[in-house]
């Protein structure tokens, strides 16, 4: 299921390279961070943080490790986007900006990679002609991770991808709460007839029972639609809308408040499409709208998810040819890594 590590296989080297490695010493072992039986990211203290293998955050592969309460996946398909395309590179890219994240996380008072075995497990193999045989390898990818005891930490990828994730987490927890952070519903039913896009994904999950339709919420919602209806349908699956424009009206602490009674007592999926923040702070995605969240108020909010039982999180749709000196990738690698505390400090 995973096909290779995210710095790549052995290639096709020749013969005569494959005998001189085996009778060779190339490297040193990699200096880790080791605290008790977790295995950490690579030592910067001895390894500078532009050197070495682009894992996210330069932590362990999974087949390293003999078990992991968190699993990094990449998920590279934007066969479902509407507009602009280009997220299939995303993971890459997010891996790539992750090289500067840090042990420590003083917002959260936490060491994220010490509290639990967190781990790359690479990329999804996914076929990017046939979105059906795409949706199928996804949810048993993460029905893997999940057996495999570790909570899916999933760097997208366009959104299509969270339904076939929601299908693997019900089958585990039941009907799950979403919080949902986008600019968009993603409620639409078909795009020329199509069932399965990125404009639909929590339509379809709420028409196959996978949510809670009691505890719900999409936040950032804002921008043009096709219509007034659009909202009308929305309102019919189960999610409570919080604005863009909240976050001035009501401020980020009643919005959290707000967000906590929602899910309280209830298994909370995260997906977080990066067009939810201004275009200002995240230029690099498929249809961005103007006047979204600044990356210090998605972060505030994500970080409040402590006081849910988070079940796992994606992060969707950077889309790296759109993207600006890592603006965006730099956005999702520091909501990963919230998200990934969040997750840690419950392990
Ligand atoms: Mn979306």
């Amino acid at each position: 299921m995973w096909p290779a590590s995210p710095s790549g296989g052995a290639g096709h080297a020749s013969s005569l390279l494959e005998a001189k490695a085996s009778t060779r010493k190339m490297t040193k072992p990699i200096p880790r961070i080791i605290t008790g039986d977790t295995l950490g990211q690579v030592d910067a203290s001895q390894v500078p943080r532009f050197a070495g293998a682009p894992t996210f955050a330069r932590l362990p592969r999974i087949d390293e490790v003999k078990s992991a309460d968190i699993a990094i996946v990449g998920m590279p398909f934007d066969a479902g986007a509407s507009f602009r395309s280009g997220a299939r590179f995303g993971p890459s890219h997010i891996r790539e900006a992750s090289r500067l994240l840090r042990p420590y996380n003083p917002a959260q008072d936490a060491y994220p990679f010490e509290l639990a075995q967190v781990v790359d497990a690479g990329d999804l193999n996914l076929n990017t002609y046939d979105i059906l045989e795409t949706l199928e390898t996804i949810e048993s990818g993460v029905t893997e991770l999940l057996n495999f005891g570790a909570k899916p930490m999933t760097l997208g990828g366009d959104h299509t991808i969270a339904l076939p994730i929601l299908r693997a987490m019900h089958k585990k927890y039941g009907p799950i709460a979403v919080i949902h952070f986008d600019a968009h519903l993603d409620t639409w039913d078909t795009y020329y007839g199509a069932p399965y896009t990125h404009g639909t994904p929590f339509r379809r999950a709420a028409e196959e029972g996978l949510l809670d339709q009691t505890s719900c919420l999409h936040v950032g919602i804002r921008g043009p639609l096709y219509s007034k209806q659009d909202l009308t349908d929305d309102a019919t699956f189960g999610f409570q809308i919080i604005r863009s424009e909240d976050f001035d009206d009501l401020g980020t602490e009643a919005i959290i408040a707000k967000m906590l009674k929602r899910v309280a007592g209830k298994p909370v999926y995260v997906s977080i499409d990066v067009d939810v923040m201004d275009p200002a702070f995240a230029p690099g995605t498929g249809t961005p709208e103007a006047g979204g969240l600044t990356s210090r108020e998605l972060l505030r909010v994500i970080r409040a998810l402590d006081k849910t039982n988070l079940i796992g999180a994606d992060i969707v749709e950077v889309s790296p040819p759109y993207d600006h000196a890592q603006i965006t990738a730099l956005a999702a690698c520091h909501l990963a890594y919230d998200l990934i505390t969040t997750m840690a400090k419950a392990v």
